[in-house]
């Protein structure tokens, strides 16, 4: 068995981590534009919403980012050029509905997607877009309490609704929320989540989670209805299975656990159901979920098509003993270190038989096709010659795309693969330019300079091959 012939190869971005112009055309703030650059003091800011809305800070370089909103044309080229089939990106929230609550959107905002997907069709590039990744308008963060409000549905599949009707014939695979299991992990980025002195958090963090998943069904409902049968909806899960520390039942145990927090989201959103574990877990956790009445049938009737999620890393939990594990990062997730792993610049541990494990593991589970719709490196990248020799890349990827070839040997149907940052961008994590993913090297550094011209990398070349080949030649 093989990739399929018509296998989706591309690469993703995100509308706030490329696009810049962060407040042109009439577009609002989203949760993304009050973040600082920079590793701590970026995760200061999550961990405090409320104090970073207060505190004036630098915002270069993620309010220009590489400036995607102007350069979309010139860098849909460069991706056709790499032999591209599918485009992933995201539509931003607040260059549609600028506070999120209004009941007219912004037109400017409609045309600017309107311009870049004709020009993806322009190169038989076909569309794949998120409705959320981590940029929910502020305001509805600062005046409603983000997602712990249930009327964050109500504006969601309004925004919904106006993009599905629009780009209807142009888009076919859609994707509700980015990394929606982030609601957990990062709750302001995910959920525009921001807590009171005392609040059960766990509530909070899982009454949003189920006011995302009510909305995702009904995004579902309105893609069949707006685009037809068959349009492709997904959700998107940050995967990355958690292994056991140790042979230890408890280990073993712990896991099964931890892997069930990541599977909730997806559970409910393809099977359509709250699964039977999340009883107790909610009681363990003092969590009482209110539902409205029809939520349970609208989650059963309307769950996804396909399973998509992003892949960086495996993670390694430990059972509550005395044992001291040694802690790594794996983007914003809790790991122990694995001994048997190598680990990026940025600590991230990089486990290709891992991604095997996840897919195998989500397709068992779920039996719907699945996408992988972000993997990739984030490295240090050196411009020399105007090129960068990214070999490294190379390297991490060629090892991925060969586990990801065995799972689909193993039976697991794929549907495609985008990189993550198939051109260099703001990092999500650290607001920097400094961490990049890109086939493509963008010439703009943390502190504002550069031309913002583009060049290819070595892996640029690579990866064309790799298409061409329908990934025969790694
Ligand atoms: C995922 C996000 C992306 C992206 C990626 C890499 O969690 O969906 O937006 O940025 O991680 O993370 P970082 O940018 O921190 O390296």
């Amino acid at each position: 068995m093989s990739l399929r012939a018509d296998f989706l190869w591309g690469g993703a971005i995100a509308a706030n981590q490329a696009e810049g112009a962060y407040q042109k055309d009439g577009k609002g703030m989203g949760l993304v534009d009050i973040l600082p650059a920079g590793g701590e003091l970026r995760w200061h800011a999550l961990e405090n919403p409320k104090q970073a809305i207060e505190t004036t800070y630098d915002h270069y370089p993620s309010h220009e980012a590489i400036d995607f909103y102007h350069t979309y044309k010139e860098d849909i080229k460069l991706f056709a050029e790499m032999g591209f089939k599918v485009f992933r990106t995201s539509i931003s929230w607040p260059r549609i509905f600028p506070k999120g609550d209004e009941l007219e959107p912004n037109e400017a905002g409609l045309k600017f997607y309107d311009d870049l997907f004709d020009e993806c069709h322009k190169y038989g590039i076909e569309p794949l877009v998120t409705l959320n990744h981590f940029d929910t308008p502020l305001y509805l963060a600062t005046e409603y309490g983000g997602w712990r409000n249930r009327k964050l549905i109500e504006f969601y599949e309004r925004y919904a609704k106006v993009v599905l009707e629009r780009y209807k014939d142009k888009v076919k695979y859609w994707l509700t929320f980015n990394e929606i299991n982030m609601v957990l992990h990062i709750p302001f980025f995910g959920a525009g989540l921001m807590f009171e002195e005392g609040e059960n958090k766990d509530q909070i963090k899982f009454q949003a989670a189920h006011h995302q998943l009510v909305a995702s069904s009904l995004a579902t409902k309105a893609a069949k209805e707006i685009v037809g049968e068959d349009v492709m909806v997904g959700c998107m899960l940050a995967a990355g299975e958690v292994y056991p520390y140790s042979c230890h039942p408890d280990d073993m145990l712990k896991a099964v656990q931890e892997n069930r927090k990541q599977y909730f989201f997806i559970d409910v959103q393809s099977r359509g159901e709250y699964s039977t574990y999340t009883k107790r877990m909610f009681e363990e956790l003092g969590v009482e979920v209110e539902m409205e009445q029809g939520d349970k049938e609208l989650l059963k009737k309307y769950p996804v098509d396909f399973i998509s999620f992003s892949y960086y890393s495996s993670r390694l939990t430990v059972a509550d003993t005395d044992r001291q594990v040694e802690q790594s990062a794996a983007n914003a997730f809790e790991s122990g270190k694995n001994p048997y792993l190598e680990e990026s610049e940025w600590g991230w541990q990089i486990d290709p038989v891992g991604l095997r494990v996840t897919m195998n593991n989500l397709y068992d589970r779920y039996q719907k096709p699945l996408f992988i719709v972000e993997n990739g490196l984030g490295a240090v990248d050196e411009l020399e010659d105007d090129t960068v020799e990214d070999d490294y890349r190379i390297e991490y990827m060629r090892d991925h795309l060969e586990q990801m070839i065995e799972a689909v040997k193993d039976g697991v149907d794929l549907l495609g693969y985008t990189s993550w940052g198939c051109i260099d961008l703001v990092s999500a994590g650290t607001g920097e330019m400094k961490k990049r993913y890109g086939f493509i090297y963008v010439d703009r550094d943390n502190d504002g300079n550069g031309t913002g011209k583009r060049y290819k990398k070595k892996s640029f070349d690579w990866y064309k091959k790799v298409i061409e080949s329908n990934g025969k030649q790694l």
